[in-house]
């Protein structure tokens, strides 16, 4: 009944993903019609697991290439009454073809879903994802009218590139009567024809928001672009042939010409006046300047209106009306000043950057001045800390000392500066400060100048895959492998705790060997300083712990694909407490300690005495020197614990999904760690129980660990940084 039609050029890996998903549908009458488009991939593999699972037919492209050339051999070749597309990096959530089969009726030539946007792959897109994601598309529909179909599969994004045949079954014959197929001739925007055509031609057509299409996201830029990521200018012809044919199609239709007629007005305003403002390409002017002056002439001056154009941006468009480019480009002009005028009206942020761009920048830069950031400025811990507290011991008044902080009651020792990060004096300091201390990701909107200096100190050695080392991302931020590269061309050095991350930084950053200080890690310092018994007694004494009691240090890290925004993520406690509670009470108590990235609260007042909240706690090398246990699980936490020879144990009760999908690892969990992995809570209370036991099992494993992780620490890694950095 239904022909699935799906091409493939690359990315055999997603295309598991897609196949299973169609695999995945309870509802059997389809076919899938698989085009290969001169694929350098090895597909027999797939080929042969799903043949029968999907009634799948493949045929290779020949004499010609491209997604369009694809497709339409995919509608040749398909026997249904009705065709369906997907593409091979995509998938089908739930039901989504008998959704939409559902909803038709005798005389429908089509009916569309929802399409959700995605970087996860689809083990990974769970609940909490989808709803999330739903919210924000019932946000959407409030704006744009989902039951009316050229709004919906039109407006959406109002820019011709988004157009697209996804997410929607076709009548076939409705594609055979009008001799609807994709234009050939084109290797983008080639979807646009056939949505206004079928939109112009289909006769009833229904809608289930409940029929979801999955686009997935590409997300590294660096190795593997997507097709929109391709430079603008050169796909700006195709643009123009797809924008022209899909008015022609359009005809004497009023609302499609109309919509079409508000999208290149669109793209004008929003896009092609950057193009004149900041290119080099002598195109957007000439050439495309022309066409688009062409093209402007049969625009709606209705529509203009109707659609939300500020009064300048109308003008601009007058003036190509009126093929004077000068004057279009004073008007483009006025339009990004009013724009920046009422992004800096409406963002501190902006304001700050311009006065810093215009005014700070002017001042001279201050040799003297250090500027500190620890975990987004949550507080004064890590690396950043202790190489503060030697330069203060041992350099004293030859430097200002700068802290960038972001809540209340972060406590700093020693004569400093405080500036809350985004605000103002934060913007002054980071601009007139010669060096820059941060152990995470510096934010990329803050203007740096070519003679600042900054030392990244990271904050672990990796165990989970990072960056460039991970296949795919699900974290919350899907251009976070371009962030995170533009980010790291920007430090000077990055320091190692140990060989093994020397080794990964490297490929994990992209990063030059040169620059790396494999020199040890400074926060780890006071875990050999001689003083240490005397600081834990007062570390015990500040939370509350009495001094007989025995302390289990539960610190997890947190989970990719468990957030509410990016930095914001959420935390389900697997850990049973109240059992160690029973089991332990007498003789031990639960320090937890949650990432700095988790923002729920853990309720702990049922436990009274047993348990201790150190989340907000600053430093967590203090944490490290009161505990007599450590459980984490995939965090860094037990590389700089391990300095302490203490017993780790690993509750990675989701151990698969987070080596599997999430993150993967860089080292064998199984082989390599100092300790066992507990998958239930049975096993925990079990090896706390017996933890002697545990530690003798484990003590050679533990020695080999340290070796190899912990061979640098000795208490001087802050002197060493010092020394090489601040001269
Ligand atoms: N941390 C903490 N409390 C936790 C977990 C982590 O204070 N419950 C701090 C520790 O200083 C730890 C650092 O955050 O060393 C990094 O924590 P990870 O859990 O390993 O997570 P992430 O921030 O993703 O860094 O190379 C290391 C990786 O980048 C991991």
């Amino acid at each position: 009944m239904v022909s699935i039609i799906v091409t493939h050029k690359k990315d055999v890996l997603y295309l598991r993903d897609c196949v299973e998903s169609i695999a995945a549908q309870t509802f059997q009458d389809y076919e899938t019609i698989l085009i290969t488009d001169h694929t350098e991939d090895d597909l027999s593999d797939i080929i042969a697991e799903f043949r029968d699972k999907i009634h799948l037919k493949v045929y290779a492209l020949e004499g010609k290439s491209g997604v369009s050339a694809a497709r339409n051999l995919g509608i040749e070749k398909s026997e249904g009454e009705y065709l369906y597309f997907l593409d091979n990096d995509d998938y089908l959530y739930g039901e989504s073809i008998q959704l939409l089969l559902d909803v038709m009726e005798e005389d429908s030539d089509m009916a569309y879903g929802m399409m959700r946007h995605t970087w996860f792959q689809r083990q990974a897109f769970g609940e909490s994802q989808k709803e999330e994601k739903e919210e924000e598309e019932n946000e959407f529909l409030l704006q744009f009218d989902f039951a009316d179909p050229v709004q919906y599969r039109y407006e959406r994004y109002r820019k011709l590139d988004k157009i697209t045949v996804l997410g929607a079954l076709y009548k076939k014959s409705l594609f055979n009567d009008y001799n609807i197929r994709f234009n050939e001739k084109q290797t983008y925007y080639s979807d646009p024809l056939v949505v206004t055509a079928v939109l112009k031609y289909a006769k009833n057509i229904k809608s289930n928001e409940n029929a979801l299409y999955v686009k997935r996201h590409h997300n590294d830029k660096q190795n593997n672009p997507a097709i929109c990521q391709f430079p603008k200018e050169d796909t700006m012809p195709d643009y123009f042939v797809a924008y022209k044919n899909s008015l022609k199609m359009a005809g004497d239709n009023k609302a499609l010409k109309n919509h079409l007629n508000v999208i290149l007005a669109k793209f004008i305003v929003k896009e092609y006046i950057k193009k004149i403002r900041w290119s080099d390409d002598a195109r957007w002017k000439n050439e495309y300047y022309k066409e688009l002056v062409h093209l402007v002439q049969d625009i709606n001056k209705k529509a203009l209106r109707k659609n939300g154009f500020t009064h300048a941006e109308k003008q601009m468009i007058f003036a190509f009306l009126q093929n004077d480019f000068a004057k279009m480009q004073k008007k483009s002009l006025r339009v990004l000043a009013l724009r920046k005028l009422k992004k800096m009206f409406q963002d501190k942020r902006v304001r700050y950057k311009t006065l810093t761009l215009y005014g700070f920048s002017k001042l001279k830069l201050r040799e003297d001045y250090i500027i500190f950031e620890s975990f987004m400025g949550r507080n004064c811990s890590g690396q950043p800390k202790y190489i503060y507290q030697y330069l203060q011991e041992h350099y004293g008044k030859k430097y200002k000392y700068i802290w960038v902080v972001d809540r209340k009651g972060v406590i700093i020792p020693g004569k400093h500066k405080t500036c809350r990060r985004f605000g103002l004096r934060y913007y002054y300091y980071m601009n007139r400060s010669k060096y820059w201390v941060n152990n995470m990701r510096q934010p990329l909107s803050v203007p740096r100048r070519k003679e600042t200096i900054m030392l990244a100190t990271w904050h672990g050695t990796p165990l989970k895959r990072l960056v460039f080392d991970m296949d795919d991302v699900h974290s919350a931020n899907p251009k976070y492998k371009d962030i995170v590269y533009r980010q790291t061309r920007e430090w000077n050095y990055l320091l190692s705790d140990n060989p093994f991350s020397t080794e990964k930084f490297q490929s994990c950053f992209l990063f030059d060997r040169e620059k790396i200080l494999e020199y040890g890690y400074p926060a780890n310092d006071p875990l050999y300083a001689k003083d240490k018994e005397l600081r834990a007694e007062k570390t015990k004494e500040k939370l509350g712990i009495p001094k007989d009691k025995k302390v289990i240090l539960y610190a997890p890290t947190w989970r990719d694909d468990n957030f509410y925004e990016a930095g914001q993520y959420g935390f389900d406690l697997d850990l049973d407490v109240d059992r160690l509670q029973k089991q332990f009470g007498e003789e031990y108590i639960l320090l937890l300690r949650l990432h700095y990235f988790i923002v729920d609260q853990l309720d702990l007042s049922k436990y009274g005495n047993f348990t201790v909240d150190g989340s907000s706690y600053d430093d967590i090398t203090d944490l490290y020197l009161i505990s007599d246990i450590l459980i984490t699980d995939y965090s860094s936490v037990f590389f700089d614990f391990a300095n302490l020879k203490r017993p780790i144990l690993y509750f990675t009760y989701d151990l698969e999904k987070y080596r599997d999908v999430l993150r993967g690892f860089y080292l064998d969990m199984e082989k390599d760690l100092p300790g066992p992995l507990l998958l239930t809570n049975d096993e925990v209370v079990d090896a706390i129980q017996n933890i002697d036991r545990v530690q003798e099992q484990y003590s050679e494993k533990y020695e080999q660990f340290y070796r190899r992780f912990c061979c640098i620490d000795d208490g001087h890694a802050a002197q060493r940084v010092c020394e090489k950095v601040f001269q």
